[in-house]
């Protein structure tokens, strides 16, 4: 089934298809991987309008310890490219989010982030040393986080990518902090204090909240769509809670 959908995917970027095909490969090892099923219209999005041509490709589902396991790849009038990705844990489980977006804009990869961004106030120091190992010295283009960026690990990586070997090199980083994950989520046992539970909860929440201020999300969203669809987008498919 999975590797039916890579040829499914319309996309031919091959950084974007590389790293679609690394992330579905760790996401394959999760216990009880479920499709969850969402709005048919919120899945495939596809216009073939001249110059405001579009195709979005959602992938949802579940897992032991992950409410939400979210791949979304776009390509924008033919020239953005998209693939963004975040995997929200079940509260019950002390496992951080793992997110990542990368931005190309024709053949530049103008933003790639990746990070496993703590969901408690002591989580992040559980894995902050498996994540500063990864070596991350042979970037040239580092860039700074936002200010709603807040939500973010101190192992954060944010940076453009130059030229081929920096793309090799961010693979090999979401490779790693996938691997990390998937050691975490393997560890974690659910949790029944309601305190903690609800500790995490609300820490998801203010994560939506806070890449909700990210306007360049819905400054591209919204050339294609109107308001409401965005907005409705924005708080159910992206960042639901
Ligand atoms: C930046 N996100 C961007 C940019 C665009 C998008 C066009 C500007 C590129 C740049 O600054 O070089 C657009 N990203 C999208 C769209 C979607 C998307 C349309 O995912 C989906 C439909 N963004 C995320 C997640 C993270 C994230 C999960 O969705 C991180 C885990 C981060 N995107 C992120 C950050 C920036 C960015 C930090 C830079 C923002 C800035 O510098 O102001």
């Amino acid at each position: 089934m999975l590797s039916e959908s890579i040829t499914k995917t319309k996309l031919t970027d091959p950084l974007i298809l590389d790293l679609l095909q690394n992330i579905r490969e760790h996401r394959s090892m999760l216990e009880n991987l479920e499709s969850l099923k969402i709005d048919p219209n919120l899945k495939n999005i596809i216009s073939n309008e001249i110059g405001r041509e579009l195709y979005i490709e959602n992938e949802f589902h579940k897992a032991n310890g992950f409410r939400k396991l979210h791949i979304e790849v776009a390509e924008f009038s033919k020239n953005l490219k998209i693939l963004h990705c975040v995997f929200f844990p079940d509260p019950k489980f002390d496992i951080p989010i793992f997110g990542m977006d990368l931005v190309k804009i024709n053949d530049i990869v103008s933003a790639a982030i990746v990070d496993l961004s703590p969901v408690s106030q002591n989580q992040g120091i559980k894995y902050e040393n498996l994540l500063s190992e990864v070596d991350k010295s042979s970037f040239t283009s580092l860039r700074e986080i936002p200010n709603w960026g807040e939500i973010f690990s101190k192992n954060v990586f944010f940076a453009s990518l130059k030229n081929e070997s920096e793309k090799i090199a961010f693979r090999r980083v979401v490779d790693q902090y996938l691997s990390t994950l998937i050691k975490l989520s393997n560890e974690a046992k659910p949790e029944f204090k309601e305190e903690i539970i609800q500790e995490r909860t609300d820490y998801q929440k203010n994560y939506c909240v806070q890449q909700m201020k990210n306007e360049k999300t819905s400054m591209v969203l919204l050339k294609y769509f109107d308001e409401k669809w965005v907005d409705n987008y924005i708080k159910t498919v992206l960042f639901d809670f």
